[in-house]
């Protein structure tokens, strides 16, 4: 049989298509191995990869192009995985699919699928098949008995009698692999890996967690068993990628890598010599600086840690139960081991207070005042999660405000808001528990820390200074909206409105946060250049726009030279004074790598550079600067010079009209 398998519609954060996991999933392509290993041939159709190639538009017509995408490839049996926040894509889809096709057998797999198998079997006829838990030992049986809807002797599959019949019925079972050696080597060949622009691969390293947080739902579907590959067969894994692709950078999924210390030890040993590097994730309870210092050696460079929660009082009630007095020097023994620590937490708990919540940013603000170069913080939304012990008791009381979150897929279609609102239950990742804290403030919180974290630490750290801690800094600006009449989101803007008008327009910190704002803005800055410089374009027709990267900055401290004297001064807590801060300038910043160079230039300049924030000919600037200046021209051998540096580039659409007369020379 021909198996077309369709992989997550998972989005990036920040809404960045152009960031889009297009990694290989790693359950797809173990059960893919295994319907091939059955006499299959199997396909897998990745929608975020079309997405990020542009071939595949993220509108409204999502669905219908996916679902024409795989009918063109005439599968037998199509099965798609899903995630809570990605089944809105997965239901639509098979919707189209089976209006075009109704006798085409549509499969289901992954968490979401499994926790819900009953309720979406019986509202959305779409599907036939929903394939529970890990699916390796069970999938050769369930396309075996797919035409026939033959089930009743396989372990967890629930299924629906015959195409659009509203009869459901369910095998019981769990079904776990025991031993993940017994599984064949995961097909990454189905997806173009070579071609991917991958910094690392991913390798699944093991499953199950033996804890069981309340908003976690790894224990319901791997069972609270933990498993993880021997070191042989993992670094078997690690050899066979390294040699079919190359690969020398790896992330070792697994929820929580570090549970047996012993297995862990065993891995370094056998892996240290490869020259490999690898990611994991851990809890500060289950490493100790022995580990972390075998582990750097044996090449492990990154470790996600799940804190969570700033509070202890609610690390009990969602039963993570760390030891929070544990991070801080978790993250030195790391950093000091050079392994780079990522800090999660989250905020929106049901029970959680506002000293709790304030407890949570404090932490992050404790963590951006460390090194920047071994810390990434986050800071995001509790979603509920059906599977979890929070779902079960406060499932039935879902409310929703239509918040988007970063995770979510776009409701785009005309009814899918209908969807999510109908089927609470269902669509849980875009509702929220009833709380003791006001929504509001889990948003704001969530949403300022997304905007803030674009400063950068140093800089957002620096503001720390002025107000004694993120919560402070938080509530300020939280109360300062309430009171302005902020109409906008709460985006970079904000923040620098706020800056603006709690420490003052000319306040140093004032322009540290234009200077970091003004150069993440020029980082995504698209510049599209199309041939714009070559001879086929007349000179008088070429457009140039700033550089990517390169911007401009207006009456502005000098901040290159401020950051470095805040870096100098990173124990003290007392902000810079007005004569340490310096005076005011024109700048204008050129990309260098990941960093910047400053140039100091007069205000014509400035002026003139602002101009190509859009793309413009050398004529419509001078034109323009002449008008504004009564009749000032840029020198156009400068301008010429510019755009050999690079701190201007072609960009923009050619502009095909006759040259004015006065180029044409
Ligand atoms: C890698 C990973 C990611 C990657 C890639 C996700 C992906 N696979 O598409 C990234 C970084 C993108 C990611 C992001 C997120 N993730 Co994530 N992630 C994982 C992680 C750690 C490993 C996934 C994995 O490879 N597992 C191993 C493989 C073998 O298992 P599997 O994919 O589940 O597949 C097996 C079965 O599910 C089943 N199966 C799956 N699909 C299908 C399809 C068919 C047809 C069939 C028959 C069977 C079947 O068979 C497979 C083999 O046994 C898991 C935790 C975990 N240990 O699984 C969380 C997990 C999947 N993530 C989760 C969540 C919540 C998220 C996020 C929302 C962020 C967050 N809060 O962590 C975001 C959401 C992304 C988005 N924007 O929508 C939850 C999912 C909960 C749920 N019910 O949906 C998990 C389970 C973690 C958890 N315990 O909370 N994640
Ligand atoms: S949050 Fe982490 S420690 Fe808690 S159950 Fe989930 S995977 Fe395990």
């Amino acid at each position: 049989m021909r198996l077309t398998l369709v992989d997550n519609m998972v989005l990036p954060g920040r809404h960045d298509l152009s960031a889009l996991d297009v990694h290989p999933h790693l359950g797809l392509i173990s059960l893919a191995t295994v319907a091939r290993q059955a006499g299959h041939t199997v396909s897998v159709y990745d929608p975020k990869r079309e997405v990020r190639s542009g071939r595949l538009a993220y509108d409204g017509a999502l669905y219908a192009r996916m679902a024409h995408a795989l009918l063109a490839e005439r599968p037998d049996a199509v099965g798609l995985t899903t995630l809570g926040c990605s089944f809105i894509v997965a239901l639509k889809v098979a919707t189209q699919l089976k209006r075009a096709e109704p006798e085409l057998p549509i499969m289901l797999g992954g968490p979401h699928a499994t926790m819900l198998h009953r309720e979406i079997l019986e509202r959305f006829p779409a599907f036939d098949v929903v394939v529970r838990h890990e699916a390796e030992e069970t999938l050769p049986d369930v396309l075996a008995g797919l035409e026939r809807r033959c089930f009743e002797h396989v372990p967890g599959v629930s299924w629906r009698t015959a195409p659009a019949a509203a009869q459901v019925r369910s095998t019981e079972g769990r079904p776990l692999v025991k031993d993940l050696d017994t599984l064949p080597a995961p097909a990454y060949d189905l997806y173009p890996v070579d071609h991917l622009g991958l910094d690392y691969l991913r390798v699944e390293a093991g499953r199950g967690c033996p804890f069981a947080c309340t908003f976690c739902s790894t224990a319901t579907f791997f069972q609270r068993s933990y498993r993880l590959k021997s070191p042989q067969r993992l670094v078997g894994d690690l050899d066979r990628l390294h040699e079919r692709y190359g690969a020398t950078d790896f992330k070792l999924e697994h929820d929580l890598f570090t549970v047996n210390r012993w297995k862990v030890l065993d891995f370094c040993e056998a892996v240290r010599d490869r020259g490999y590097t690898w990611r994991v994730s851990a809890r500060v309870d289950c490493v100790d600086a022995e580990l972390l210092e075998r582990m750097s050696e044996a090449g492990c460079v990154a470790m996600y840690f799940g804190i969570e929660s700033g509070s202890s009082r609610l690390q009990r009630t969602i039963k993570k139960r760390l030891d929070l007095d544990l991070l801080e020097p978790t993250l030195d023994m790391a950093e000091r081991v050079g392994i780079t620590s990522t800090v999660s937490l989250i905020t929106g708990y049901p029970e959680e207070e506002a000293v709790d919540q304030d407890a949570t940013l404090d932490l992050l603000g404790r963590c951006l005042r460390r090194s920047e170069r071994r810390l990434v913080t986050q800071l995001h939304m509790l979603l509920p999660e059906p599977g979890t012990e929070q779902y079960a008791a406060l499932g039935d009381r879902l409310a929703y405000d239509g918040y988007k979150t970063e995770f979510n897929a776009w409701l785009l279609g005309d009814d899918d808001e209908r969807y999510v609102r109908d089927h609470p239950d269902i669509f849980a990742t875009y509702h929220y528990y009833p709380a003791t804290m006001p929504r509001e403030q889990h948003v704001f919180a969530v949403d300022f820390y997304s905007a803030a974290r674009v400063l950068g630490h140093t800089v957002l750290a620096y503001l720390l200074r002025f107000y004694g801690g993120l919560s402070a800094l938080v509530a300020s600006a939280r109360e300062w909206r309430a009171q302005s009449g902020w109409a906008g989101s709460t985006d970079g803007e904000l923040i620098r409105a706020f800056i603006a008008h709690d420490l003052g327009e000319d306040h140093h910190a004032h322009s540290l946060v234009r200077y970091a704002l003004g150069l993440a803005a020029a980082r995504g800055r698209p510049v599209r250049g199309g041939g714009q410089g070559s001879d086929a374009v007349p000179a008088h027709a070429r457009r140039y726009q700033l550089g990517p990267g390169n911007a401009v900055f207006e009456d502005l401290h000098d901040c290159g030279a401020l950051i470095e004297r805040i870096r100098a001064s990173a124990r003290s807590q007392r902000p810079l004074d007005d004569r340490e801060a310096g005076a005011r300038g024109c700048y204008l910043a050129v990309a260098s790598g990941d960093g910047c160079v400053n140039y100091a230039i007069d205000p014509a300049t400035c002026a003139m550079l602002a101009m190509f924030a859009s793309p413009r000919t050398f004529d419509e600037v001078c034109a323009a600067l002449a008008a504004l200046t009564g009749g000032y021209e840029p020198d156009r051998a400068y301008l010429q010079h510019l755009a050999d540096a690079e701190v201007i580039v072609p960009g923009g659409v050619a502009s095909l009209e006759p040259a004015p007369a006065a180029a044409r020379g």
